[in-house]
């Protein structure tokens, strides 16, 4: 069974419900462009919003989390729902220009060009066998070629290397202001919630004011963080991270790193150099090279995430601000064009916004109302 059927006798079954009521989107509103000077003003914010929150939330429910998927997904869904549907009431199955027309609204989506091809010519062959005349009918097979899409480019469900038997290691890597350091902060206070102790490493010694934000961070949510001044030696910041970690017996230990791309041969052998000292430590560590990538810049993503692959082994990918997009169709780029699987969203700002990567409530979350709409 395709993911689409699996959906939609899954989601939209006799206990279906409600969606809670929210303000419209507007599609073109973006992610708020914030300044080096205001970060750590704005972890303290974000962390007193996430506190409040946090009493309500239970990390384990699975419907909550489905809802949580469908409102970090919304602008995706409500600009791809309207425009999909828009396109489809001019839909006539011997007309070139309504594929080409599918094809532009893809691409824009940020699928990727291969997918986009593949849903097009899906369509243009079950018009011309003559399997497709309505609307009706071009609806389902689009919707259902792009959910079953997902569910082949994504695996079931993500895994994450943890060691079982001591410490976990986890390097984050991306450039500049993908979200690298609050997506660990969202993932220690996710271990932390579970009982487990987190040591966090600053490896981030170039940007002024990296370090000062993880240790707001740290206080926030009560992980041990290891730093050195401006300016000192990553790879020497990554050692005393696993000497911290492994003296207070803690589970996992992350990684930040600094977020520079000018240089791919300075990147390469600053990875390279903390990689080196994280495995003469720990044999098997790191145990997962995390790239986090901002869904709100699209193809440049796709293109940061290439030079990465080229430099250092990266074993998964976090895909951030993806509720910041309406272009959600990048995990399907991601997918298919990069071969890394995605292993965490950030869907929000605040700690519970990061969610393991789920296939199924992620494409429901951008398709809801096309599959149900669907007959
Ligand atoms: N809306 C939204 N914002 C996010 C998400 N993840 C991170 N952000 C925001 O993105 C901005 C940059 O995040 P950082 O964690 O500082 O990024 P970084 O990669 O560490 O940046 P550098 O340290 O400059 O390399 C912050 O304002 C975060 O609140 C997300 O999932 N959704
Ligand atoms: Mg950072």
């Amino acid at each position: 069974m395709g993911l689409f059927d699996k959906i939609k006798s899954a989601f939209t079954g006799a206990d279906k419900k409600e969606e809670p009521k929210q303000p419209e989107v507007k599609e073109e509103e973006k992610v708020s462009e914030v300044s080096e000077d205001e970060k750590v003003e704005k972890v303290t914010e974000i962390s007193e919003q996430s506190t409040a929150k946090d009493t309500t939330l239970e990390p384990d429910n699975d419907r909550r989390e489905t809802e949580q998927y469908e409102k970090g997904l919304k602008k995706s869904r409500v600009s791809f729902t309207r425009r999909l549907n828009e396109l489809l009431a001019n839909f006539r199955y011997e007309d070139e220009e309504f594929f080409e027309e599918l094809e532009d609204l893809l691409i824009e989506s940020d699928v990727g060009f291969e997918a986009t091809m593949h849903i097009a010519d899906t369509l243009r062959y079950e018009s011309k066998v003559q399997n497709v005349r309505s609307m009706k009918d071009a609806e389902r097979v689009i919707v259902q070629t792009m959910v079953d899409m997902y569910g082949e480019t994504n695996p079931d469900h993500h895994f994450f290397n943890e060691n079982k038997d001591g410490l976990t290691v986890v390097l984050f890597v991306g450039v500049n202001g993908v979200g690298k350091t609050t997506t660990i902060a969202k993932m220690a206070h996710q271990y932390i919630e579970k009982g487990q102790k987190v040591v966090m490493a600053a490896g981030d010694t170039f940007r002024a004011g990296a370090i000062e934000q993880l240790h707001v961070w740290g206080d926030r949510v009560g992980a041990e963080v290891v730093s050195t001044k401006q300016g000192g030696d990553p790879a020497a910041v990554v050692y005393d991270g696993i000497e911290t970690a492994r003296n207070s017996g803690a589970d996992i230990l992350l990684i930040d790193t600094a977020g520079r791309l000018q240089n791919k041969k300075n990147l390469m052998n600053e990875l390279e150099k903390m990689k080196r000292v994280i495995s003469r430590e720990i044999p098997d560590a790191p145990h997962e090279t995390l790239l986090v990538l901002d869904a709100t810049t699209g193809q440049n993503a796709l293109n940061q995430a290439k030079i990465f692959k080229e430099t250092t082994d990266v074993t998964g990918i976090v895909l951030t601000k993806m509720d910041g997009t309406a272009k959600g169709g990048i995990v399907l780029a991601i997918g298919k064009e990069l071969g890394v699987p995605v292993k965490f969203v950030g869907l929000g700002e605040t700690m519970n916004d990061l969610h393991p990567f789920d296939t199924e409530k992620f494409a429901y979350g951008l398709f809801k109302e096309l599959i149900e709409q669907t007959a």
